[in-house]
């Protein structure tokens, strides 16, 4: 299984410890082809913004899964989800309400995502190991 797991970069980096414990569990269950999100040192570079939107929609459109982490605001996430909800992927969208913020109604009311809410990364791996089951059920 490939997973695409989105996580704010220029939104804010404050969950990216977080992103790193949720990649890890992703691996679990196939290759994660974003590993890159959880990097703590990762810094602007060379490669430009056409090239890194390149990559992400080639990876967007492999994926079997997208597992998003949407609790610091971010709108390459929100894009990430609008065009895998066209591509009629799975999509989890992972919530933190504990974090104080409200989800935006364009994600939260959105058909194509399941939204659940988590405070422990327990929670998120069983959020997680439902979706992918899922997945397995439908073949
Ligand atoms: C590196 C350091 C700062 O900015 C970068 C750019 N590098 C990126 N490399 C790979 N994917 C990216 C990059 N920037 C954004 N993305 C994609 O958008 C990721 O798949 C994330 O899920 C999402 C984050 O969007 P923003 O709007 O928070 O950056």
């Amino acid at each position: 299984m490939e997973i695409y797991f989105a996580g704010s970069i220029r939104g804010g980096r404050d969950d990216a410890a977080l992103y790193r414990r949720l990649i890890d569990e992703l691996g679990r269950y196939g290759t994660v082809l974003t590993e890159h999100i959880a990097d703590p040192d990762l810094a602007e570079h060379d490669t430009s913004d056409q090239e890194i939107y390149a990559q992400d929609i080639d990876w967007l459109e492999r994926a079997d899964i997208v597992v998003a982490e949407v609790t610091t605001p971010s709108l390459g996430v929100g894009y990430e989800i609008a065009r895998a909800e066209t591509l009629g992927k799975p999509i989890l969208c992972l919530f933190r309400p504990a974090a104080g913020r409200r989800l935006s109604a364009m994600v939260a009311g959105a058909p194509g995502p399941a939204v659940v809410a988590y405070e422990t990364v327990e929670e998120a791996a069983a959020a997680i190991g439902n979706a992918i089951a899922a997945i397995d059920r439908a073949g």
